[in-house]
């Protein structure tokens, strides 16, 4: 049994990260989150309570962490501002989080000699070309676009140099885009679900030709705990699991499931920087750790997560005005 400390663990992959421990581990798990517009302590509901417990609380706060992090034996930390389209209206939370948050759990990790897992997105590599048959490996050079990938390039950077200088027992993890349940309504798929739900048409940035590799947040999480259980200290490992699809072709195959036409969608103002393409070429998380993705099928991936924002509109509805408020105000 390990004392887990997972930060923003009321967030989309950090709560569904904490239900995968809570199934697949004997651990205790504290989550520290400072419950932002994206946190929601109902992310946590029907969960164990002798296992798991919340500390509201920013990362940020070198008070609240530094005697958190004691008693714990390892520290995941999810923890992040993480939408570019609310880094290009504002990226001041996104230094703060995702560069000044970081470093402060470092140098608690670094006091307290604790085992810390990063987790950290593919979009630190840039963009592709659509027609590049080149995939992102763990050696491709940082190239960010936006301030949220900035932020968080350069969060991993820390964890690099904290390894290398002060010999943190580090792993780091690049995951591409996830999908499935407890995802905020601001985020591509569910907004785009509950558009629907709400006889709203979907919207759709620019052509719709940017492509995504996506990954179910389970195979993601189930990714995480291999590598913290089989990784090597101070390694990468991409995860991604060859899920690639257009913006326009993910609208439709939502829409076509939802019992509309295909067609039945709009475009709007695009995303200023508006990355290409990512992709992820995760054969060394799949040859040295064995992990291998459970939802390979997209088509019922999507479904299940469809039918999982129609069953918890309770759960959404007090996200969304606020959501759909943000992007009316640029025309998108
Ligand atoms: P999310 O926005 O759904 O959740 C983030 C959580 O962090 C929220 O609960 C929020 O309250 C909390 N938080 C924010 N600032 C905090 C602070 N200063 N102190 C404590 N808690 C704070 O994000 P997500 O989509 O679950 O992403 C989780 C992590 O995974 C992020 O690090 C993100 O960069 C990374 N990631 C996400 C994706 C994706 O597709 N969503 C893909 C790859 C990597
Ligand atoms: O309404 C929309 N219409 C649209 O066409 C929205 C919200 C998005 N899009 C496009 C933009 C992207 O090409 O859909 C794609 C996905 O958009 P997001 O859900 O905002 O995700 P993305 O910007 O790709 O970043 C996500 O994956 C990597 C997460 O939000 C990040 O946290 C993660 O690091």
């Amino acid at each position: 049994m390990a004392r887990v400390l997972v930060t923003g663990g009321a967030g989309f992959i950090g709560s569904n990260f904490v239900r995968h421990l809570v199934d697949h581990t004997d651990d205790e798990v504290t989550v520290l989150d400072k419950l932002t517009y994206a946190g929601d302590p109902r992310t946590l509901e029907g969960l164990p309570e002798n296992r798991v417990r919340l500390v509201q609380g920013d990362i940020a706060d070198a008070e609240l962490v530094t005697p958190l992090v004691a008693g714990h034996d390892l520290v995941v930390h999810f923890a992040a501002e993480s939408h570019n389209d609310n880094s290009l209206s504002d990226p001041s939370p996104f230094v703060d989080t995702n560069l000044v948050g970081t470093f402060t759990l470092l140098e608690a990790v670094r006091r307290h000699d604790t085992r810390y897992h990063h987790i950290s997105t593919d979009e630190v590599y840039g963009d592709l070309a659509l027609d590049d048959p080149a995939k992102f490996t763990e050696s491709t050079p940082y190239n960010p676009s936006s301030p949220y990938s900035s932020t968080k390039a350069g969060s991993d950077l820390l964890v690099r140099a904290w390894v290398r200088s002060f010999g943190v027992r580090a792993t780091i993890s690049n995951c591409s885009n996830n999908y499935g349940p407890y995802q905020h309504v601001e985020k591509f798929i569910p907004r785009q679900i509950t558009n629907v739900v709400d006889g709203v048409r979907p919207k759709l940035y620019g052509a719709g030709e940017n492509v995504r590799d996506w990954i179910h947040v389970d195979d993601h999480n189930a990714a995480v705990l291999r590598i913290i259980e089989a990784g090597t200290i101070g390694e990468t490992y991409l995860i991604g699991a060859d899920g690639e699809q257009n913006n326009k072709d993910v609208v439709e195959l939502i829409l076509e499931l939802m019992g509309q036409p295909r067609d039945a969608y709009d475009h709007v103002t695009d995303r200023v920087g508006h990355d290409l393409r990512y992709a992820i070429d995760a054969t060394r998380l799949r040859t040295e750790l064995g992990w291998e993705p459970r939802f390979s099928d997209f088509r019922s991936g999507l479904a299940d997560t469809i039918a999982w924002y129609r069953d918890n509109e309770a759960w959404w509805r007090v996200q969304k005005a606020a959501a759909e408020a943000k992007y009316a105000a640029k025309g998108q």
